[in-house]
C-alpha cells in the first residue's frame, strides 16, 4: 500500500449534484477508469424526494435532507469497496457540489468529525449535528424579500454585483442565511458552522470543517468577488456574527488536508491522500471541459443552456449571470449565464413546424440563409430570465421590425436557433465572453445542424467532447491541479498540468459569409429585445 503523503497514481472527483452523488476515478492519462453514482430518490426511499429535493406547498421553498447526502455517501463508498476500486492508489481527491445550497451544523459537529469512529455508517454518527435538518438548495426561490434588503443595504441591484459578482439572487446564500436568522433565530444562534453542500462533504472526508474555496464561495453575495475575501458590509446586512460561522475562503486549487483515517481504516484509501478544496458544480465543469484560457467558452444544451467560460477582467452585470472566482486560476474569473429556455424550447418548435422530426428540423433549416432574411424570433415556452421576458409568448419580428403572428415553417426553425444564440452571444459579451472557440455540450449538443448555426452565429469553430460527468471529472481534475502545485511548491498553470489530456473534436466551421449577416443581426436584435423587456 502506498503511504506517503499524496503518493498515488489516481485522482478521485465527487460530485454532490441535486439528483445525484456520484465518483470518478481518472488516472494520469486523464482517463475516467471507474464511475459511480447513487440516485437519492431510488437509493434512499425513506427521505421522500422528488429528484433529490423536497418543494414545499407554498411553491417558492426547496430544501433537501443534509442527512440525506451523508446516507449517500455511505452508500457510494459501500459501492466503491464492493467494486474493488483501487483507493490506496488515490494520491488526491476533490469535489462538486450544487452551488448555493448550505448546511448548518451545531457545535458537536467538529468533534463528530473529528473522532469518527470507522465501525460505523456516516449516517449514524453524524444524524444530531444538523441545526437545520432540511437544507435550503439552489432551486429555492422563498427570498425575494431579503434579496431586497440586501440590495437596499448596499445601494442596489449594481452595488451588490459590483462587489460580489451578482446582483441579489434567491437562490444565493446570504439570502438564504438572512430568512433562516429572521424566521428562526433560535436556530441560527445555535448554529456553529454554515457549509455550502461543496464544503459540507470536504468535511465529511476531512474530518473537520473545511475551508470554502473561492469559486463557491463567489455564490453567495458574501464574497468580495475581486479580493477573494468577505464583505464586511455584505455580512453586516445578512446577520449578525456570520463571518465566525463561515470560517475561511481558499484557493480553490489548495490542499485542504488530508483524509480522516476513518477513510483508511474502514475503505483502504491512502492515509496519505490529500484532500483538495471542493467547489461549486459549475466551477468544476469548467474545469472538467478545461475551458482554462479566455476565450474558450461552453454552451451546455440542456433542459435550460448555460454558457460559461473563463475571464481575465471582472466586470459584473445587475442585469445578467454571474462572475465567479475560477477555479483554476486564483487571479482569474468565469462567467456564468443560464437561458431557462433550451431544450424543451427547440423541441416545442422542431414539433410545431418540423413535424416532430430533427431530420425535418435539419431540411427546412438547410432552405433558409443565415440571417433568415431579416427575421427574428423570441421563443420563450418558460418565463426566462435571461433577458428577463416572464410572459412566455412567441414574439416574432419580420426584417422591418414589425410584430408578425407565423413564419414559415423553414423560417421558424432558424429563428428559434438563432435567436437562442443571438442571446447567448449579446449577454455573454455583457459580461465579458467573448468567444474564440466553443465547446458544446448537453444532449442537444449531438445535432449537427444545431452546431453550425451556433458556430455561424459566433463566428468561431465549435468542438464537442464525451465528457457526459464534468463537474465530477473537474472534481478530480482540480485534485490532479492541487496535486501537481503542492509536489513542485507553487502554483502551476491549470493549462501546463492538463497539457497532454486529448483534444475535443472539431463539430462546426463558421461560414465567413455569415459573419457580417450576424453583427448587423445583432443590433437589432438587442433593440427588439430592450423592446420586449421593457414593456413587460
Ligand atoms: C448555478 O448558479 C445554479 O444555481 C445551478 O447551476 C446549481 O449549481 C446546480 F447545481
Amino acid at each position: 500500500m502506498t503511504t506517503k503523503s499524496g503518493g498515488g497514481d489516481l485522482f478521485l472527483g465527487l460530485d454532490a449534484s441535486t439528483q445525484t452523488l456520484k465518483a470518478v476515478l481518472v488516472d494520469r492519462e486523464f482517463n475516467v477508469i471507474a464511475d459511480e453514482a447513487i440516485n437519492f430518490d431510488h437509493a434512499l426511499p425513506e427521505f421522500q424526494t422528488q429528484g433529490g429535493v423536497h418543494r414545499h406547498p407554498d411553491g417558492l421553498t426547496v430544501t433537501s435532507p443534509a442527512i440525506m447526502w451523508v446516507a449517500a455517501l455511505d452508500l457510494l463508498l459501500a459501492a466503491m469497496q464492493a467494486k474493488k476500486w483501487p483507493l490506496n492508489r488515490v494520491a488526491a481527491m476533490s469535489g462538486s457540489g450544487q452551488q448555493h445550497g448550505s448546511v448548518w451544523l451545531r457545535k458537536k459537529a467538529r468533534s463528530v468529525l473529528r473522532l469518527l469512529d470507522s465501525r460505523r455508517p456516516l449516517r449514524s454518527q453524524l444524524e444530531s449535528v444538523f441545526t437545520v435538518e432540511d437544507s435550503p438548495i439552489w432551486m429555492d426561490s422563498s427570498t425575494r424579500r431579503q434579496c431586497l434588503a440586501l440590495e437596499r443595504a448596499l445601494g442596489g441591484p449594481q452595488a451588490v454585483a459590483r462587489l460580489t459578482g451578482s446582483r441579489a439572487y434567491e437562490r444565493f446564500t446570504a439570502n438564504q442565511i438572512a430568512k433562516i436568522h429572521a424566521t428562526r433565530p433560535q436556530v441560527y444562534a445555535e448554529t456553529d458552522r454554515i457549509a455550502l453542500v461543496s464544503s459540507f462533504m470536504a468535511a465529511l472526508f476531512m474530518g473537520d470543517y473545511a475551508p470554502l474555496d473561492a469559486a463557491d464561495a463567489s455564490g453567495m453575495n458574501l464574497m468580495n468577488v475581486r479580493t477573494k475575501k468577505w464583505a464586511p458590509a455584505a455580512l453586516r446586512a445578512t446577520a449578525p456574527g456570520l463571518e465566525l460561522k463561515l470560517g475561511r475562503i481558499v484557493p480553490s486549487h489548495r490542499v485542504i488536508g488530508t483524509v480522516q483515517t476513518y477513510y483508511a481504516e474502514r475503505y483502504g484509501f491512502n492515509p496519505g491522500c490529500l484532500v483538495a478544496a471542493f467547489s461549486g458544480d459549475n466551477p468544476c465543469s469548467l474545469a472538467g471541459l478545461r475551458l482554462q484560457r479566455p476565450g474558450d467558452v461552453a454552451i451546455s444544451l440542456g433542459t435550460s443552456d448555460t454558457v460559461f467560460g473563463s475571464l481575465r477582467v471582472c466586470r459584473p452585470s445587475a442585469s445578467e449571470g454571474h462572475i465567479f472566482a475560477n477555479p483554476v486560476d486564483p487571479r482569474g474569473y468565469m462567467a456564468l449565464i443560464c437561458f431557462k429556455n433550451g431544450s424543451l424550447t427547440r423541441e416545442f418548435v422542431r414539433d410545431m413546424a418540423a413535424d416532430k422530426s430533427w431530420e425535418v428540423f435539419a431540411r427546412l433549416l438547410a432552405m433558409t440563409p443565415a440571417g433568415n432574411d431579416g427575421r427574428i424570433g423570441f421563443y420563450i415556452r418558460d418565463p426566462e430570465i435571461t433577458p428577463p421576458i416572464f410572459k412566455p409568448g412567441i414574439y416574432r419580428f419580420d426584417s422591418r421590425g414589425r410584430r408578425v403572428k407565423t413564419f414559415p415553417p423553414e423560417a421558424e426553425v432558424r429563428a428559434v436557433l438563432e435567436g437562442q444564440f443571438l442571446a447567448m452571444r449579446l449577454h455573454g459579451a455583457n459580461l465579458g465572453l467573448r468567444p474564440t472557440n466553443i465547446l458544446a455540450t448537453g444532449g442537444a449538443s449531438v445535432n449537427p445542424a444545431v452546431l453550425k448555426v451556433m458556430s455561424d452565429v459566433f463566428g468561431v469553430p465549435v468542438f464537442v467532447g464525451e465528457q457526459p460527468n464534468s463537474a465530477a471529472v473537474g472534481a478530480a481534475y482540480r485534485a490532479l491541479h492541487a496535486w501537481v502545485c503542492r509536489r513542485r511548491g507553487r502554483f502551476v498553470p491549470f493549462a501546463e498540468v492538463m497539457r497532454d489530456a486529448p483534444p475535443f473534436s472539431k463539430a462546426a466551421d463558421p461560414d465567413p459569409r455569415a459573419q457580417q449577416v450576424y453583427r448587423a443581426m445583432l443590433r437589432r436584435y438587442a433593440e427588439l429585445e430592450k423592446k420586449l423587456v421593457d414593456a413587460k
